[in-house]
């Protein structure tokens, strides 16, 4: 692990999983250099340009969701892109992002759910955003020493100072997620080469960074790893409904909810995987 002082942990290949886990659950953050493969990044890129080019309305329709709002106008994003987008399943089964999430997760469920899958745009001018902990959505579950959920935001291009890399504040978890947000000046820009992935707990303090170029749009996939028992943002079952998911693996369609969670997710009271044979 090689590490500026305050700066977030970065890890090179072969990831250590105990330094992996240790960084991302008891400073909240790591950088992992080189998740993805400048081919991968590329495929990606080239695969979402396509599904946008030959579904115009998905864009529109993503431009007018709850969360463009909350996002504003300088980012565009396409969500639910397992099943649309062939290169993301495996970038969402990706051995250590998800061996990590499995790891520290495991404390609180049996099985992990995808948070999300998205892709996002961040255009010049897109603002910085207030420091915020992606467990919002989840503030009536107390919080503690492990984390329920964890969040991904991979470069699919260079995150820099300029366009607007994302920003942490380390050792910030385990609060809720309406305390008051930390002071700026706490706040370090996590800078990647296209392809590093920054893992860090959902209620991490972060926030996306203003895009101050001319013409660099910051290109991100992001996504995230959650508790079997807590609802995810993309609706796994709606986005990949049984005739999709009968076609991927076992363990994507454990992240997309089609493995029961205790007697949680259940299809008529029994596995949630009958409805697959049940097509
Ligand atoms: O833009 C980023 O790097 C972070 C985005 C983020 O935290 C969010 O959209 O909630």
């Amino acid at each position: 692990m090689s590490t500026q002082p305050g700066a977030v942990p970065r890890l090179k290949r072969p990831y250590d999983p105990e330094e992996l886990d240790d960084a991302v659950k008891n400073r909240g953050a790591a950088i992992l250099v080189e998740a993805y493969s400048r081919e991968e990044c590329e495929t990606f890129l080239t695969q979402v340009s396509a599904f946008l080019r030959t579904h115009p309305e998905e864009a529109d329709y993503a431009a007018g969701s709850v969360l463009a709002s909350f996002q504003g106008e300088t980012t565009s994003s396409l969500h639910a892109l397992i099943g649309r987008v062939p290169c993301a399943a495996s970038m969402v089964l990706h051995e250590d992002l998800l061996g990590c999430a499995r790891r520290l997760l495991r404390p609180k469920s049996s099985t992990v759910l995808m948070t999300v899958a998205e892709y996002m745009a961040r255009r010049p001018g897109a603002p910085r955003q207030e420091l915020h902990r992606d467990t919002f959505s989840w503030r009536h579950v107390p919080v503690g020493e492990h984390p329920i959920a964890l969040t991904v935001m991979a470069a699919m291009s260079p995150f820099t100072a300029e366009n607007g890399g994302t920003w942490a504040v380390l050792d910030s978890h385990g609060g809720p997620a309406t305390d008051p947000a930390p002071d700026w000046s706490s706040a370090v820009q996590a800078e990647m080469g296209q392809g590093d992935a920054l893992m860090f707990r959902a209620d991490l303090f972060h926030a996306g960074g203003a895009n101050h170029s001319d013409s660099d749009v910051r290109h991100i996939f992001s996504t995230g790893y959650q508790v079997g028992w807590l609802r995810t943002v993309d609706n796994g079952t709606l986005s990949v409904p049984p005739d999709m998911a009968a076609e991927l693996p076992e363990e994507l369609r454990e992240l997309l909810g089609y493995v029961p969670e205790d007697v949680l997710g259940l299809y008529k009271g029994g596995d949630p995987g009958n409805a697959l044979a049940a097509r």
